[in-house]
């Protein structure tokens, strides 16, 4: 389990609460924690019964077009622009989260059409390079999306820009409310974007490329 890059140290505090059952194996020591997992059923297997005080985070992140040594030719999403995400993204729980999402791959694909929809963010809309927007083109548009079903959040993210040799990113921001309480979703990519004659395999099924664990805690 990674702390996302950009992350506030707030995040960490937010797990205040959350008992040592969940966090017990990643690693993390929250001894300010430990007041009420003292208080819990030895056998209790609820990971929290404690909303965490509200806050407000912010993150950034790519979408990088292949250039990884492990699979050259895939695209990833990454928090340093260099290596794919961790397999589980943790994001706080009860926490604004602004994530701004800069794309680097220039082919736009065809999503089915609920997924060229913005959801489950402020107004359900996101601003890309500077404009708002709801909803765009099945077709033609959109390189990827951030998608957490059970969330109901959708991100579209469209398909950078060619001028000349470079490339200019997209950049897509979003504000969104992560759950009250600590919970574990899946994340994926509804673009096919991956290998195969679907466009469904390689990236679009390993975790930390184009699809995903969300740890909300
Ligand atoms: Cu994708």
């Amino acid at each position: 389990m990674m702390q996302l890059k950009g992350g506030r140290l707030a995040g960490i505090a937010a797990v205040v609460g959350v008992a040592g059952l969940l966090i017990a194996g990643c690693g993390q020591q929250q001894a300010a924690g430990n007041a009420s997992a003292a208080n819990k059923p030895a056998s209790s297997s609820t990971s929290s019964t404690s909303t965490p005080a509200p806050q407000t985070v912010s993150y950034n992140w790519e979408v990088v077009n292949g250039g990884n040594s492990q699979h050259p030719d895939w695209p990833f999403f990454s928090e340093d622009g260099k290596n794919p995400m961790p397999a589980t993204v943790t994001l706080p729980a009860n926490a604004t989260v602004t994530l701004t999402i800069k794309n680097y791959d220039d082919g736009g694909g065809t999503v089915p059409a609920t997924y060229a929809k913005v959801s489950g963010t402020v107004g359900n809309t996101e601003t890309v390079n500077g404009t708002q927007e709801s909803s765009f083109k099945a077709s033609g548009v959109i390189a990827h999306t951030f998608t957490v079903t059970g969330l109901g959040l959708n991100i579209a993210l469209p398909a950078a820009t060619d001028q000349g040799s470079t490339v200019v990113p997209s950049v897509t921001v979003v504000t969104f409310k992560t759950p009250a309480k600590a919970g574990t979703y899946s994340w994926q990519c509804y673009q096919p974007c991956g290998t195969g004659s679907d466009g469904w395999g390689g990236p679009m099924v390993t975790p930390g490329w184009m699809m995903g664990t969300l740890q909300i805690q």
